[in-house]
């Protein structure tokens, strides 16, 4: 049956339950998704620095990673010619193009660094979101923002000033909002006598970036909180209550991960609270499996959540961008699988009777609030995630695959 067909179809059985698929297929062209640029390449970047530190990895040793700008550029290219819509790339300021003997430290990085991100970027209508890159630097032994030595606290403020003009100059020639995402990872591997000093500091040195004047209205600053990472599992001085009570009292936005909390809490049921408070909250979308292992995000029940509650609150308010690196799979389908399916979990709740199902909770109407929630999951969610592809040119199922299995063969497979 032709896509047509099937979408006609499918229209008719959602418009039963009072849900308008064409209005759903809107909405989610309208949402762009930050898709970071690490995931090409294990969080390498272009310093040749060495090993990742930070307390992040990336596992597995799978053929045709990304070793240079220009490589790392095809590859996006070849995974969003497989996502529908236009979406959003993350930097990360560990990706800077030099020239030839021209390498700066990071606290010395300026906009020219990025200049060929920006025609990249520019020439595809892409909108760029950055990152201090506090990790992976002789600098970054286990505490930087929050280090004893005043001159490493004040070596990462510059770094991450240096980062905020970067991401105005992103802001300024996209002609759209760049995120600007802080995350450090200061933590200690054994229990802390000390838990104070320690955030203290990360407050002050935060407090310091902050005293510089940015344009608050192209760069959204926000602040990634975390649980533990390897080697700091027993303390992390940037945790969820430090960053929520600093976002609140400094007009910063908080980045959830939902990699970075307990294995059974819920990030979805977060972002309801965060948005009573704030205009906005940012979320990088990963997959932890037993810890914070950044899988490729899947459309499961956690991604969904995740998407529902975007959804039901205004996408406008949410800053969406992933955060996973397996290296033990094709990077490339790894950013397409993801992508792909944030946008089907996406659209499957922009498919849901949203408020015949808020009515019935409202009645506490529970069992058939259930009932329906259920059944909605077997909806033909594939009939209209097809016209979707179709309308954008792009493969509905898994005929995607087969321009992967030719990338590979013909560029990855060549990368020795
Ligand atoms: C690490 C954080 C952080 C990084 C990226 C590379 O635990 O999730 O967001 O993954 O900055
Ligand atoms: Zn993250």
């Amino acid at each position: 049956m032709s896509t047509a067909k099937r979408y006609e179809e499918a229209k008719a059985i959602y418009k039963k339950i009072g849900v308008n698929t064409d209005s759903a297929l809107n909405e989610l062209k309208k949402i762009a998704i930050s898709m970071h640029c690490w995931q090409g390449d294990d969080v390498s970047g272009f310093e040749n620095a060495g090993s990742l530190t930070g307390g992040i990895q990336a596992t597995g040793n799978y053929m045709g990673k990304a070793r240079t700008p220009d490589e790392l550029m095809a590859d996006i290219d070849k995974a969003m010619s497989l996502i529908p819509g236009i979406h959003r790339v993350n930097l990360h300021a560990n990706y800077a193009i030099f020239e030839k003997g021209k390498k700066v430290d990071r606290d010395k990085l300026e906009p020219k660094h990025f200049k060929r991100w920006v025609e990249f970027a520019k020439s595809r209508k892409l909108g760029l979101d950055f990152n201090p890159t506090m990790f992976s630097h002789p600098k970054a032994d286990g505490l930087t923002l929050s280090h004893e030595d005043p001159a490493i606290r004040a070596f990462w403020v510059r770094h991450t000033q240096a980062c905020i003009k970067i991401s105005e100059y992103f802001a300024r020639e996209l002609k759209t909002h760049s995120a600007l995402n802080i995350w450090i990872p200061d933590g200690f591997k054994d229990v802390p006598s000390d838990r104070m000093a320690p955030r203290a500091r990360l407050k002050a040195s935060l407090d310091e970036v902050f005293k510089m004047k940015y344009n608050k209205k192209s760069v959204i600053v926000t602040v990634e909180s975390k649980l533990f990472g390897i080697g700091a599992e027993s303390c992390t001085v940037g945790s969820h209550e430090f960053y929520m009570n600093y976002a609140a009292k400094n007009n910063v936005l908080c980045l959830l991960d939902n990699g970075h909390f307990h294995p059974t809490e819920s990030v979805a049921d977060k972002i309801s609270s965060m948005l009573l408070f704030a205009d906005k909250v940012a979320l990088h979308v990963s997959r932890p499996v037993r810890w914070d292992s950044d899988h490729v995000v899947r459309f499961d029940d956690e991604t969904r959540a995740i998407a529902e509650e975007i959804i039901k609150n205004g996408s406008d308010r949410v800053i969406l961008a992933l955060d996973y690196f397996d290296a033990s799979i094709n990077r490339v389908a790894a950013w397409v699988l993801g992508m792909r399916n944030m946008q089907k979990a996406l659209l499957a709740a922009l498919l849901l009777p949203r408020a015949t199902l808020a009515k019935l909770q409202n009645k506490r109407q529970f069992t058939e609030m259930l009932m329906l929630q259920e059944e909605m999951k077997t909806y033909p969610l594939s009939d209209v995630w097809a016209m979707f592809c179709a309308k954008a040119k792009v493969p509905g199922n898994e005929g995607w695959f087969d321009q992967i299995k030719a990338y590979e063969t013909e560029v990855l497979a060549k990368r020795v």
